[in-house]
C-alpha cells in the first residue's frame, strides 16, 4: 500500500530543484549582491523580496540619456553559436506602472543587433522573455539587458531570477 502522501510528491522534495538548468547568466537571482551586472544611467541595489529566493535588484534611474538600464558584464555567452537560439525569461516588477524592455543581443565587430520585447509591469510579479537566433559566424558575445525610458525621478523597476539558455537546436 502507497502511503496517499507519497503521490504527487516533487520529484526531489527538498525544494532546491536548480529553476534553469544550464543557465548562462552569472549572478541569476540577486541573493547575495548585483556582481556581474552594470548599471547604465542607473543605480543597482540588492532589494528584500524577489521572485525567488528573498532578495531581487533594483534598477533606478540616475540622470541623462534616454533610456536606463541593467547590463550583464561581462557579457553572458561570450563564444556564441552561430544558428543557435538563445533564450532570457526573467520575472519584473515595479511599485508603479511601467513598461520595461528586456533585450537580448549579438554582437558583431562591436556593433549590436538586438531582439527586444516590452512588458507593462505593475506591482506584481510579470514574466518577461525574448529571444534570438545568432546569425552571424562572427559572432563575438550574446549578451541581455533590461531597460525602461521613464526618466523622471524616482523610477525604478524590480528584476529577478534571470534565466539565459541556448534552446535545442531544430
Ligand atoms: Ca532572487
Ligand atoms: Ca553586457
Amino acid at each position: 500500500m502507497i502511503p496517499a502522501a507519497c503521490l504527487g510528491a516533487p520529484p526531489d522534495g527538498d525544494g532546491n530543484e536548480d529553476p534553469c538548468p544550464g543557465n548562462l547568466v552569472s549572478n541569476p537571482s540577486f541573493e547575495q549582491g548585483t556582481f556581474g551586472w552594470s548599471g547604465f544611467a542607473s543605480d543597482l541595489s540588492m532589494v528584500d523580496g524577489g521572485w525567488e529566493g528573498s532578495h531581487a535588484v533594483e534598477i533606478c534611474y540616475t540622470s541623462g540619456d534616454t533610456v536606463y538600464s541593467m547590463d550583464d558584464s561581462p557579457n553572458s555567452v561570450p563564444a556564441p553559436t552561430t544558428g543557435a537560439i538563445y533564450e532570457v525569461v526573467a520575472h519584473i516588477r515595479s511599485e508603479s506602472a511601467r513598461t520595461v524592455q528586456v533585450g537580448i543581443r549579438e554582437w558583431v565587430a562591436g556593433e549590436a543587433r538586438a531582439e527586444v520585447e516590452f512588458y507593462d509591469s505593475d506591482g506584481e510579479w510579470t514574466e518577461m522573455s525574448s529571444a534570438l537566433r545568432v546569425e552571424s559566424p562572427e559572432a563575438e558575445a550574446v549578451d541581455i539587458y533590461f531597460a525602461c525610458d521613464e526618466l523622471e525621478a524616482g523610477s525604478c523597476f524590480q528584476v529577478d531570477a534571470v534565466c539565459l539558455r541556448r534552446l535545442e537546436d531544430q
